[in-house]
């Protein structure tokens, strides 16, 4: 059995984690968690300075998770856009180095929530490769991994499911930029989860453990054990990381959809995301 190391997105609470928070890292570390997700793209140089030690002084690691928009989007025909897509990019990877964070995930290939309104195209999926290789190359420098994250219709156009990831890493062809799988996306775009595991293979950097309904794992549809499974299956080594929603934050709920309460507070979905994670042998 490969070791699992288990992780908590911080994004259950808001888009921006500070001091506030740092109650939840002893939780994590009395429930058996290894890190913490911790959401980068607002994060001021202090923030993540107390954030990295906060997690150390408790023996937890971190992993890092971002994404683009409009203005710093990698597929845009602008030059000029994808020149600001690449510095972000860079700046999203010195972040996540502060942090003390190797790898660093999200929706990084294209603008979150943007659409065309039509199916992507080779001219963007080229300028994609092009932005991701610069940023993998300013990554590799740091240590860290850009792993990018397919997500769902609703959410986005240009990738949607762990195949099309998979071929985008293989044309990128930068060992610091890698695929993330999410059970959440995968649940709504694959034939199965486990499918969408196994076409990950070779390219899967990172995974993120989520509901169909974004709230307590193991209430759901999702069957975590057989993606676990399959994890180990590929060989997958990397950081297990339970990802739920709320509207803790209201208006990072509203711009996430979440219109309703998924959980009874943040202990229970810690709690069973690692009871899940556990019990998958
Ligand atoms: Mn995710």
């Amino acid at each position: 059995m490969t070791t699992r190391r288990l992780g908590f997105s911080f994004l259950y609470f808001a888009p921006r984690i500070d001091a506030r928070h740092d109650r939840w890292f002893d939780q994590l570390a009395r429930h058996g968690y290894a890190g913490a997700e911790l959401p980068v793209h607002d994060a001021t140089d202090a923030e993540l300075d107390h954030l990295a030690a906060a997690t150390r002084s408790r023996g937890l690691g971190t992993t890092a998770v971002g994404f683009t928009t409009a203005a710093t989007d990698p597929i845009s025909p602008d030059p000029a856009i994808r020149r600001a897509a690449v510095a972000h990019l860079g700046r999203l990877c010195d972040k996540a180095a502060r942090l003390g964070a190797k790898v660093l995930a999200g929706p990084m290939h294209s603008a979150y929530g943007v659409f065309s309104e039509q199916p992507p195209t080779t001219d963007e999926r080229a300028r994609c490769v092009d932005v991701l290789r610069a940023a993998g190359e300013h990554g590799k420098r740091l240590g860290v991994t850009l792993a990018i994250e397919p997500l769902n219709r609703f959410e986005c156009y240009f990738l949607n499911t762990a195949a099309d990831c998979s071929a985008l890493v293989r044309a990128v062809g930068h060992p610091n930029v890698q695929g993330t799988l999410d059970t959440h996306h995968a649940h709504i775009e694959e034939r199965s989860v486990a499918a969408a595991i196994r076409a990950s293979a070779g390219t899967l950097g990172h995974v993120q453990l989520s509901e169909n309904h974004r709230g307590t794992p193991g209430t759901g549809q999702i069957d975590f054990a057989a993606a676990i499974r399959e994890l180990d299956a590929i060989g997958y080594d990397g950081w297990l990381v339970i990802e739920a929603f709320s509207r803790q934050d209201p208006a990072f709920g509203s711009a996430l959809r979440i219109w309703r309460a998924l959980d009874d507070g943040a202990e229970s979905v810690i709690a069973a995301g690692a009871a899940i994670v556990r019990s998958a042998i």
